[in-house]
């Protein structure tokens, strides 16, 4: 019995879309696990022989398809990745599959998703497919795993990913068969998408300086993950130097790849002086919007305050009005005892 379902139906569906942090780890693609709809004739079925013809049209739940077929072995559901079935992107020769999801732009996202070679495939077939999103390819694969056998080895899905930051609301995120030609192309399962844009704080320390020398309070810029290859761009909104303070930092300030804060010195230094009165004034930092990241709501803005340290000077008394006031003490002493 066949176990393949040729999908030739454009399905187009509104998608919900999980948007902000506080869901982060919501999977962003619907059906990803191709486990919609079941076909009805497939149940209790085991992979038939490769040629096997379609018997069944089917319209892939949340997906846009052309030339590509669902298969499904619920007799040893571990043959899917995840759940009972899965994508062959060869449906008579190579297809495609797409669904299009609304993003945050500026965002980062985590796609994965799993590929294995087709069941029964010989090992020297090169499968490729890309990975396109918004049209762009952003990637590609030759699945290993499965050879000539038709074995079932544990092994036999391997684990894929990659990230991207949306440039637009909405983004079609497409897998399209490049090679080989036929019917028999790669397998991909348990696709998921999920929003992994970090916040970004900034904290400056110390908080505090007064206007005399040395006073220096060091800022850096931290991600809550780690920056991604090419490092993390980060703007900032930055005070101005001025007769009080001297800012050495600069916009955007890089996180470097694989780091979680900023090592490019950044600093508020206080200008001192001996104006007494000057007051206290203080200097702004604020993670901007950008590309990648979110500022965060509770350590996006960092201040440090400049205080004034000076006082009203008390007149020094010099060594002959020493001697004048302690002769004066000296008489009053005197009247005081003859007055007595
Ligand atoms: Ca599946
Ligand atoms: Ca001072
Ligand atoms: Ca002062």
């Amino acid at each position: 019995m066949s176990v393949s379902y040729r999908i030739a139906s454009v399905v187009t569906l509104g998608l919900a879309a999980c948007l902000g942090s506080a869901h982060a780890q919501t999977n962003l693609i619907v059906n990803g696990s191709f486990e919609s709809p079941v076909p009805t004739g497939w149940q209790g079925a085991d992979p038939g022989p490769i040629g096997s013809p379609w018997t069944n049209a089917v319209a892939l739940t949340a997906w846009t398809a052309n030339d590509v077929s669902l298969h499904g072995w619920p007799a040893a559901s571990t043959r899917a990745q995840d759940g009972n079935q899965v994508i062959d992107l060869n449906g008579s020769n190579p297809g495609w599959i797409e669904q299009t999801v609304t993003l945050v732009p500026g965002h980062r996202y985590q796609l994965d998703w799993y590929d294995s070679r087709h069941y029964g495939m010989a090992s020297n077939v090169t499968t490729t497919y890309n990975v396109l999103i918004n049209g762009a390819p952003t990637g590609s694969s030759v699945p290993t795993g499965i050879g000539t056998a038709d074995a079932l080895p544990a092994n036999w899905w391997n684990a894929q990913t990659m990230q991207f930051v949306a440039s637009a609301a909405s983004t079609a995120v497409r897998f399209a068969a490049t090679a080989p030609g036929g019917p028999v192309g790669a397998f991909i399962d348990n696709v998921r998408l999920i929003d992994i844009t970090p916040t970004v704080s900034i904290a400056c320390s110390a908080a505090s300086l007064t206007d005399s020398a040395g006073q220096v309070s060091a800022c850096t810029v931290t991600s809550s993950t780690a920056a991604p290859a090419g490092g993390l761009s980060v703007n900032l909104t930055l005070p101005a130097s001025g007769s009080r303070y001297t800012v050495s930092c600069a916009s955007p300030v890089v996180i470097a790849a694989g780091a979680t804060s900023s090592t490019t010195p950044c600093t508020v230094t206080a200008v001192a002086n001996t104006d007494v009165g000057d007051g206290s004034v203080t200097a702004t930092l604020t993670v901007a919007a950008g590309n990648g990241y979110i500022p965060s709501t509770t350590n996006g803005t960092a201040t440090v305050t400049i205080t004034d340290d000076d006082v009203v000077a008390v007149p020094a008394l010099g060594g002959w009005a020493l001697l004048a006031l302690s002769g004066l003490l000296g008489v009053f002493g005197l009247h005081r005892r003859a007055s007595h």
